[in-house]
């Protein structure tokens, strides 16, 4: 029997220089992936799935362009994979156009859950909300009721913060101020201090990360009296990257960082047990280890790494919708090759698939809520002397912490969250 072709649409950010650039390390594995469900003997039968990429930069422009790209040449893609919130915000929101189905292996933006917006839209990539209760959590265990939040002026942030706010006012916890910056935050900075912010929550892309630690360096909002909570899924040398734009060292950037705590969703399967593909998770990361240098990655280790098990994943939910697509397609006399991007026929059956699409992956149990949402849990981390240590894990929907007591202070306990004003008679 001849083996047809079966195409989809795949957006990397990779060679941009803001935002995340985690292309480079979700391209190999979403390559795996590929590999992978073309060697299911039960899985696309009669099919060959085949990847065709652009590199979006994680610039919404040129996100667009590579979306009309990818579109307007043959052959027909009826489903696009994209990375980088601020990307896939743009593409997700006119793929419904083109009844093009959008699987995103990156994007945290809560904005993203609204099905009004993009009503085709899933992920494997948990919405960044997930660190929300966590947050609180950790501020209610140390006795905090006063936070400030400083944010890059990005809707992914925006959203979460948001997001915070309205969590924090449930919860009996004061928002002392909120900043946003576009680029410079030296006056989203110095609005802290005036505020006598101690608890701060840090939300933005790794550049401008480094842009505000090396103001609050500065400015001195760090130390003893602080305690600022970042965003988990910076590469774990994100600090020491010297660049245009700040003038912190790296000795300058990890005294301002001591103690900082950060949250991120769990992305790699932590039991031992074979996944969808047969591989364990530990499975996965040493084959992903040959993927990177294959594509050039010898000593170090490319930012999305973290994610390559979301990307893993995302390429075989789509192999498996689409594989039941083609089935619930012939029961009808139709066939997936009748995809145009007018048909929006064919298109609700690959929503319908998507939406009911479950399996262990290498990124755990994967399966989407109805906003498209995937489930995780999140682990907390501490930076101690430049390196992150793990604290523990908070699983949100049976609000169970699993902590660890290794948390450290520099006075022995969790700093007060305002100046304690000692009266004297
Ligand atoms: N973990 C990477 C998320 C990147 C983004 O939301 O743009």
């Amino acid at each position: 029997e001849e083996t047809k072709d079966l195409d989809i649409a795949v957006v990397y950010p990779i060679n941009g220089t803001g935002g995340w650039l985690g292309g480079q390390g979700c391209q190999p594995a979403a390559e795996m992936a590929l590999i992978d469900v073309n060697n299911e003997p039960n899985l696309l039968s009669g099919y060959r799935l085949w990847i065709h990429s652009r590199d979006s930069e994680c610039n919404p422009g040129l996100g667009a362009n590579a979306l009309y790209d990818l579109l307007y040449n043959l052959p027909i893609k009826p489903i696009l994979l994209c990375g980088c919130s601020i990307v896939c915000s743009t593409v997700a929101e006119a793929a419904k156009m083109w009844n093009l189905v959008v699987v995103s292996y990156g994007s945290s933006s809560p904005a993203l859950s609204n099905r009004k917006r993009f009503p085709t839209f899933f992920r494997t990539h948990p919405s960044a909300t997930i660190h929300n209760p966590t947050r609180i959590r950790l501020f209610e265990k140390f006795s905090w009721s006063r936070i400030a939040i400083i944010q890059e002026a990005e809707e992914v942030f925006m959203s979460t913060g948001e997001d915070l706010e309205e969590r924090c006012k449930m919860a009996g916890i004061e928002i002392v101020t909120r900043q946003s910056f576009l680029t410079d935050p030296t006056d989203a900075v110095r609005n802290l201090v005036r505020q006598d912010a101690r608890i701060i929550v840090g939300m933005f892309y790794g550049a401008a990360a480094r842009r505000v630690l090396c103001e609050a360096y500065k400015q001195k909002v760090y130390g003893k009296q602080y305690v600022w909570f970042l965003i988990g899924w910076y590469e774990d040398d994100w600090y020491t990257i010297q660049e245009r734009g700040y003038n912190c060292s790296v000795e300058q950037m990890k005294e301002a960082l001591e103690g900082h705590f950060t949250t991120e969703a769990l992305m790699l399967n932590q039991g031992s047990e074979r996944t969808i593909s047969g591989m364990t998770s530990k499975d996965f990361l040493s084959r992903y280890k040959e993927a990177l240098v294959e594509f050039g990655y010898i000593d170090r280790l490319p930012e999305g790494h973290q994610e390559a098990p979301l990307a893993y994943d995302a390429v075989w939910a789509v192999a498996l919708a689409l594989n039941k697509t083609i089935k619930r397609l012939s029961e009808m006399g139709m066939s997936l090759d009748d995809f145009t991007y007018e048909n929006s026929k064919i298109a609700q059956e690959i929503y319908s698939a998507m939406n009911s699409t479950q399996f262990l992956g290498v990124s755990g149990s994967v399966a989407f809520s109805s906003k498209g949402d995937r489930i995780a849990l999140t682990q907390v981390e501490q930076m101690i002397d430049g390196q992150y240590n793990l604290l523990g894990f908070y699983d949100t929907q049976m609000d169970n912490l699993t902590w660890f007591k290794r948390e450290q202070w520099k006075d022995g306990r969790p700093p007060p969250d305002r100046t304690i004003i000692k009266h004297t008679l």
